[in-house]
């Protein structure tokens, strides 16, 4: 009777085991309940109920059964060697066989049926995590008001699942990662545990970042520095923010994912130390070796430029950090695991371009992000909105011809004068990109800077209405925040406010559903960065952003920003592709 009860179950066991891998999460949770029902009847009736009675009824008294235990032991081992190997192995390591007292059912923690029993049963009784994980964040999504079903491009709670793959979804958002068939998924502890992420703002920082610094050590020859991300992460914290939001874990970008943007020998160059370039190709070694070159910087460091240093024991490591946050971060938000983000990285990267660093920036974590939502998740259409004071150079190129990726970016131009020196309005993407590249490209000096007025306009006149005629599946921002009041006419010199940030955050999560993602870029007076980023964060977590004065809303933007707007909207005016014919109609205010 008992080896039956131990087939029953192994054949539940077996029959439970293929249901849940072949139906995944669908039946998974029926069927889980109908095997623990099944289970428990065949193991409780009618054997080992009557093995239990006999259990409990002979059960000797734990004082007694202390000092019995060692014989029992002695017993069988002496049983074992005399009997030699004729047994079968399950009896043969069964105490009561052994003890000739076939009747009695001590509990023992050497029964192999026990532990067989005992492994079983709270297998069973485990509740089905992995299904658990992957559909929670999604029906958290599917409540929220505002979101389309189809978007999701997952069936319904009561759909087939084959609707995944043939309904025409309205956006490109694929359902949650269900393990390939073929390679079953079976159930490994050694596998990272899934995390169980709150429906809210995701964050992400590492303090590895913290640690591309320049050998000189003086902060003040070097504005990018990682007081900077310090105490951004620290004004969250004080703030609360932090426990209202969801931190995610941190991870290097992949050589490979960089490349997705860059060129091998820039990978390989920047994105590697002289402790992993080892593990590397001999040949290709060489080669980027031989064309190493850095400059001694006047502070007695190096680097690539004057604005960028190189530490060669942490640079390639906190700049791969960095695209590696801000991409699992946007796969978190497109995947709906998340509401949407803000990433507290350094070094920034939109001047980064496909095979060489400039502005503090080696690896364009934001394009490196985009190039893994379109790849990793089929994102169709991705709108990319640079509010960092300089043009994101690299960002334009890596998506000049793709239309599925809208560059639109805010940033000091003054024709060209102003680092780094594109972004010119006539600049409008190529290809079949043209008209998916817009450049609101402030011209004028500093006569007067730029502040909330005139970025307010220009997401009124410009890029609101392109935004939702385009009709993103996902937002991602290069947020920088050296346009915020504070910093000197070298590095930015306008003044808008840190609460505006805010607000423009709000504005951008009416797009998308929502699904918005903040990555840092530039930014170095700390309190102008903490302050917009503290306003940032509060806008996607849904609070109430306390209202801009009512003479800002009113106040009519400046005679150059007037001007600027206007070159934009005629450059793509001219073109009237179909996502800006939204201009026209908003031009006219
Ligand atoms: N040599 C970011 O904000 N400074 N980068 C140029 C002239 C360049 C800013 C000074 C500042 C780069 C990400
Ligand atoms: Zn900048």
């Amino acid at each position: 009777p008992e080896q039956n009860i131990i087939a029953s179950v192994c054949v539940f066991a077996c029959l439970h085991c293929c249901i849940y891998v072949c139906v995944q999460a669908q039946l998974c949770m029926f069927m889980h309940s109908l095997m623990c029902i099944l289970v428990v009847c065949v193991v409780s009736e009618p054997t080992l109920k009557w093995k239990l009675k006999k259990h409990i009824s002979t059960r000797q008294s734990p004082l007694q059964r202390k000092t019995s235990a060692p014989a029992t032991i002695k017993h069988r081992t002496k049983e074992t060697l005399a009997s030699g190997v004729a047994r079968p192995i399950l009896g043969g390591l069964n105490p009561y066989r052994g003890s000739g007292d076939k009747n009695v059912c001590k509990f023992n923690p050497f029964c192999p049926t026990h532990i067989l029993l005992l492994i079983l049963l709270s297998w069973f009784f485990t509740p089905c995590s992995l299904p658990q994980t992957h559909w929670e964040p999604q029906r958290q999504a599917l409540h929220r008001p505002g979101i389309q079903l189809d978007f999701l491009g997952v069936p319904g709670a009561h759909r087939p699942l084959s609707r995944a793959r043939s309904s025409p979804a309205s956006t490109s958002l694929p359902p949650p990662p269900l393990p390939t068939t073929g390679s079953l998924p079976l159930p490994s502890p050694a596998a990272e545990t899934p995390v169980k992420l709150r429906f809210t703002t995701g964050l992400v920082h590492d303090a590895q970042m913290q640690k591309h610094q320049c050998t000189c050590g003086d902060n003040s020859r070097h504005p990018e520095h990682a007081g900077r991300i310090q105490s951004i992460w620290s004004r969250l914290q004080e703030r609360g923010l932090k426990t209202q939001c969801e931190r995610i874990r941190s991870r290097k970008a992949t050589l490979e994912e960089l490349q997705s943007v860059h060129s091998e020998k820039h990978v390989l160059f920047y994105g590697t130390n002289t402790l992993n370039r080892l593990k590397l190709d001999n040949q290709k070694l060489t080669a980027i070796l031989s064309q190493q070159m850095f400059v001694m910087l006047p502070c007695g460091g190096l680097g690539v430029d004057t604005d960028t240093i190189w530490n060669e024991m942490h640079t390639s490591t906190a700049s791969r950090m960095a695209a590696g946050c801000v991409t699992d971060l946007a796969l978190k938000v497109a995947q709906g695991e998340l509401k949407n983000g803000f990433a507290v990285v350094r070094p920034p990267g939109h001047h980064a371009t496909r095979s060489s660093p400039l502005g503090f920036c080696f690896f364009n974590s934001v394009a490196i992000a985009a190039k893994q939502l379109q790849q990793k998740l089929n994102v169709s259409k991705i709108l990319i909105v640079d509010w960092d004071v300089h043009h994101g150079n690299g960002t334009q190129e890596a998506f000049y011809k793709d239309p599925s990726v809208l560059y639109i970016s805010l940033h000091r131009y003054d024709n060209g004068n102003f680092f780094p020196g594109s972004g010119d309005p006539t600049e409008v993407g190529a290809g079949a990109g043209e008209g998916f590249n817009v450049n609101v490209a402030w011209t004028g000096g500093l006569n007067p800077p730029m502040g909330d007025a005139e970025y307010l306009a220009a997401f009124r006149a410009v890029v609101m209405p392109i935004a939702h005629e385009f009709a993103p599946d996902i937002v991602l921002v290069s947020a920088g925040f050296d346009a915020v009041e504070g910093h000197s006419a070298l590095l930015g010199g306008y003044k808008v406010t840190a609460k505006c940030f805010g607000f423009l955050t709000r504005q951008l999560m009416s797009l998308a559903g929502g699904r918005v993602v903040l990555a840092l870029e530039g930014g170095h007076d700390l309190t102008a960065i903490c302050d917009a980023s503290e306003a940032c964060v509060s806008a996607l977590l849904g609070m109430g952003v306390e209202p801009l004065s009512q003479s800002v809303l009113d106040q009519k933007p400046c005679v150059n920003a007037v001007r600027s707007l206007q070159e934009v909207i005629k450059a793509h005016g001219e073109k009237r592709t179909p996502h800006t014919s939204a201009l026209h109609s908003h031009s006219a205010g």
